[in-house]
């Protein structure tokens, strides 16, 4: 049957793309002769003639097609770099009627996200994937991609690309189809109205595996980024039938459609008290030693700590013996440490989880009880997070006297400055500790858990500095002084 082909707006678009800013609300963001518009209407109008706008769901990535969510009137969402077929697996596998479109540039899938893309395919997820082929990075300028061909100028080659230095194009299509599970695989190209027809037939075919359960699907699409390659539109077509199909050969790579059986998968559960039966089958008894303490008797609630400051000023062995003192009280304790970018110098926080039963997220980022600032930056950044009646610890060597909420306290005292007259200025976190302790005995603790405070600490130094025995020293030292030098102290459980 002789198909017609109409020029008009796919349905799968919406009529007018008032997601877009700006005035310009009928016209897509791409420059004239650029493929990504071309492939949006081949997957527009394949969705809508196929039905379905209900259950489609573009995952966009990072790339000039980033803004495709402007002009699909279906389910997107938007990816990091290079994880939409992270974020497509999580989607297909939620719900299995969801047809899943993935759609990725070549810096986006072939670069950054590269393996991401393998191990999808090789899982053989029931989704498919369009992969824009430009031979370049076209949002960020037009630096060399992973397919850019032997000898072309880029911002980054303008000598061309000199694969001594930088290897070969990859052959993405070639390379997924030697897996076992991927169920359709073909390159295609933009460059010509035969090609685009056959471009056309092939994204129908990959969406319709994915309609029939069959699995993974990839189209590799040849496609021009003319403003990048400084090329007019005839001569970009040009260049990908001539240059890039030379590396990258169309054709159809694997197409097991018609062998497969519909993909089986478990049907993913999601009521909170069937995953916690599944994840704690039965309640495990806690081996307790004779020589355990009792269990402390404070905070039956999980207690969330965070601490923060500069890298170097010990905030996360400060966590480590904190948590450490929770493990001698019997408490379940998470320890979890978050690292600038920096060796030294740069910001340093961690979480304290203490529970008397699991520890649910290790992450103190709200509602913390208890919050330690060690510098300024840390004091601006985090303050936010401590409960309505919560309790801060912060050095006033470094940080001015904040403004709390009337429900919550605050405990202050020169950490740094009484760590140096120890001559180190290293043990202001144990000067820290000794007041949290102070703090402690102060508000919470009663009767033997009181008179145990300092055992429990001294041990916990002792065990995190096992190695050290000078430096275990010179931290209990630092530990005592802490204890005795609060001098900044207000607030709702100020007796
Ligand atoms: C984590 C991260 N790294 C780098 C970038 C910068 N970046 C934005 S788009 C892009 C390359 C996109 O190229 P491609 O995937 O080929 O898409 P095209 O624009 O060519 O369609 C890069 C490197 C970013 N946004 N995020
Ligand atoms: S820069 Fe290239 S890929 Fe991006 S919109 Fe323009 S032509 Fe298309
Ligand atoms: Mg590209």
């Amino acid at each position: 049957m002789k198909e017609i082909v109409k020029y008009s707006r796919p349905q799968g678009f919406f009529e007018r793309f008032d997601r877009r800013p700006g005035p310009i609300k009928t016209n897509m963001h791409y420059c004239p002769g650029c493929g990504h518009g071309v492939l949006h209407k081949l997957i527009a109008e394949a969705v809508a003639d196929l039905g379905l706008k209900d259950r489609a769901v573009l995952v966009c990535p990072v790339g000039c097609s980033v803004f495709a969510y402007y002009y699909f009137d279906f389910h997107s969402i938007e990816c990091a770099h290079g994880r939409a077929p992270a974020v497509a697996t999580a989607i297909t596998r939620a719900d299995p009627e969801n047809v899943v479109i993935g759609y990725q540039g070549d810096g986006d899938l072939a670069s950054i996200g590269f393996n991401q893309i393998l191990q999808a395919a090789n899982r053989g997820e029931n989704m498919c994937v369009f992969f824009v082929n430009n031979a370049i990075y076209g949002m960020t300028g037009g630096q060399m991609a992973p397919t850019s061909l032997p000898g072309q100028k880029t911002q980054t080659s303008p000598c061309g690309r000199n694969v001594a230095e930088t290897g070969y194009p990859i052959r993405v299509a070639e390379m997924i189809s030697q897996f076992q599970a991927p169920v359709y695989v073909e390159r295609c190209a933009l460059s010509s109205m035969k090609n685009i027809m056959a471009a056309r037939k092939a994204v129908r075919k990959a969406i319709q595996n994915q309609v029939d359960k069959k699995g993974f699907s990839f189209v590799e699409v040849l496609s021009g980024c003319p403003i990048n390659l400084k090329m007019k539109a005839k001569q970009m077509n040009e260049f990908i039938d001539e240059q890039m199909t030379k590396f990258f050969p169309l054709g159809v790579y694997k197409d097991e459609a018609a062998d497969r059986e519909p993909i089986q998968r478990a049907t993913p559960i999601f009521e909170p008290a069937k995953v916690k039966e599944l994840l704690f089958p039965e309640e495990t008894e806690r081996a307790v030693d004779d020589s355990y303490r009792p269990q402390a008797s404070v905070f039956d609630e999980e207690r969330r700590i965070k601490i923060s400051g500069f890298g170097g000023q010990g905030v996360l062995s400060l966590g480590y013996i904190l948590a450490t003192m929770g493990k001698l009280r019997n408490f379940n304790v998470s320890w979890l440490p978050s690292y600038g970018p920096e060796m030294r110098g740069g910001t340093a926080n961690c979480s304290i989880v203490f529970s008397k039963g699991h520890v649910g997220s290790p992450q103190a980022d709200h509602n913390c009880n208890l919050m330690i600032c060690l510098n300024q930056p840390s004091m601006d950044k985090f303050l936010g997070e401590l409960s309505e009646e919560g309790v801060l610890l912060y050095d006033t060597s470094t940080i001015k006297q904040p403004t709390v909420k009337p429900g919550q306290t605050v405990y202050g005292l020169a950490a740094s400055d009484l760590a140096n007259t120890l001559g180190d200025q290293r043990v202001a976190n144990s000067v820290i500790l000794g007041a949290i302790a102070a703090m402690m005995e102060e508000c919470f603790l009663e009767g033997e858990e009181k008179a145990d405070m300092d055992r429990v600490a001294y041990e916990a130094i002792q065990e995190h500095f096992a190695k050290k025995p000078a430096v275990a020293e010179l931290n209990w030292k630092a530990y005592q002084l802490g204890k005795t030098s609060i001098t900044v102290k207000f607030g709702a459980r100020v007796k």
